[in-house]
């Protein structure tokens, strides 16, 4: 059996007659429940399908690719191994089109530099080109998704612990040239899907130790970067990603918050803001506010991290809620590009993959579905005690029957039936790896 019908199979099983009216009837009450607090839910599920999430090729095998068996280094890691990792790219390319036919929506794939299809060569960072993507772009084409992309630092014999900050005009000067041509491919996508394909930038350049050279490595960092971004590349945007810290390089980062912050400030750079990249009790959804006011764009990379940027599966927290909640109170959901990163290899990696996209799409709706008019209202007549109050109440409205019509009226199954879905994809496809 070939891979489509195997995914038109599982689809099939999923009992969604038995539960016709119970969810049409629970959505029905809910529109009213919302209607009653001026708020239109057939609209907020309309915004949320259109609103693309960026797929990370990444969570499908361990964050691994396709150039060499080379660990991961770079100051990330993944942790477990749970039988079924993507091997190679039409595994990597299956397990993608499974995972997109239990999510609603269309939504975007986002690829790093080492998920070429480099026909069994070695290509190394500086030689990647356009071609190296072809099937990619053909691919994503054939299953109705966009590309977004991603040059990498990590996980090369010239990582070590500075790339484009490196003082050594030799290493240095490698990573321009990765990272330019990373750019001329972005841009190749970007024109062949008529859509702009951002790519994100994150290098891991940092210290495990204490440096007495913070600043040099910064100056170095922001002339590369100059460099990098001097071609006019118009099929393609760049954006920055901030960091705190990577493992083996705890006592300093090159791209730290304040670095990027500032650099896409003055350049007129998409700021890249990933949940998992901060002190852990700082408020991330606040800079939501901040940033926008300066950068033209966010790239959000919706993660969750637990006790260190962990890039454990994105659920619906407190954090992922309230990150939504400024985006729409901001009304910046043109301005902001949803991206997921997390790599989980300790549970069926394509369920990981579900559950954090629909997390993901359960925080947008909810906050789609907040009574922000209402709450404007009491807030400019300064009544402190009704919007308090409607923030409360807001929190208990049947928002499940909201999002189980959603998924309902994509075809896509509602509730736990994803569950039994990916267990027979697994006894089919990933245990036989
Ligand atoms: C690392 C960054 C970065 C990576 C991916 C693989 O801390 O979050 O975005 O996770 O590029
Ligand atoms: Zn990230």
């Amino acid at each position: 059996m070939n891979i489509d019908s195997i995914i038109k199979s599982i689809s099939e099983t999923t009992d969604r007659i038995a539960k016709e009216a119970s969810i049409l009837g629970a959505y029905e009450i809910a529109k009213d429940r919302y209607a009653e607090i001026g708020v239109d839910t057939d609209k907020a599920i309309e915004t949320l399908e259109k609103t693309p999430i960026s797929l990370h090729c990444w969570q499908t095998d361990d964050v691994i690719g396709f150039e060499s068996t080379a660990g991961l280094s770079g100051g990330i890691q993944t942790t477990g191994n749970y039988p079924g990792r993507a091997r190679n790219i039409d595994e990597v390319r299956n397990d993608i089109k499974f995972a997109k036919s239990l999510i609603a929506g269309n939504h975007r794939l986002n690829l790093h530099e080492i998920y070429g299809d480099f026909g069994g060569k070695f290509v190394d960072r500086d030689q990647c080109e356009p071609k190296h993507f072809e099937s990619w772009i053909q691919w994503a084409k054939e299953n109705n998704m966009k590309l977004d992309f991603n040059s990498t630092s990590f996980g090369h014999p010239k990582s070590g612990d500075l790339s484009l900050a490196n003082p050594d005009p030799a290493i240095r000067e490698f990573w321009i040239e990765h990272t330019k041509r990373c750019r001329r491919i972005a841009d190749a996508m970007g024109k062949a899907q008529g859509d702009p394909c951002i790519m994100n930038i994150w290098v891991h350049d940092g210290s495990k130790d204490q440096t007495v050279e913070r600043k040099r490595y910064r100056e170095i960092f922001a002339e590369s970067l100059d460099e990098i971004l001097k071609e006019d590349l118009p099929g393609m945007k760049t954006c920055l990603e901030a960091k705190l810290f990577g493992i083996g390089l705890e006592s300093y980062t090159v791209g730290s918050h304040d670095f990027v912050a500032g650099y896409c400030a003055t350049r007129k750079l998409m700021y890249t803001l990933d949940t998992g990249h901060y002190e852990m009790t700082e408020n991330v959804a606040d800079m939501v506010a901040s940033l926008l006011l300066f950068v033209p764009e966010l790239m959000l990379h919706v993660s969750r991290p637990i006790r260190w940027d962990s890039d454990h599966v994105t659920i619906m927290n407190d954090q992922t809620l309230d990150l939504f909640k400024e985006i729409v109170r901001a009304d910046a959901l043109g301005r902001a590009h949803i991206g997921l990163d997390y790599f989980d290899a300790a549970i069926n990696r394509i369920g990981a993959y579900v559950i954090g996209t629909r997390a993901t799409q359960k925080c947008l709706l909810s906050a789609l579905l907040e009574p922000l008019g209402k709450l404007r209202e009491y807030e400019d007549a300064g009544k402190g005690f009704q919007r308090l109050a409607l923030l409360e109440e807001a929190k208990t409205l049947p928002f499940g029957a909201v999002f189980d019509y959603f998924n309902y009226k994509n075809n896509v199954p509602v509730g736990a039936a994803f569950i039994p879905a990916i267990e027979k994809y697994e006894q089919e496809v990933t245990s036989k790896r």
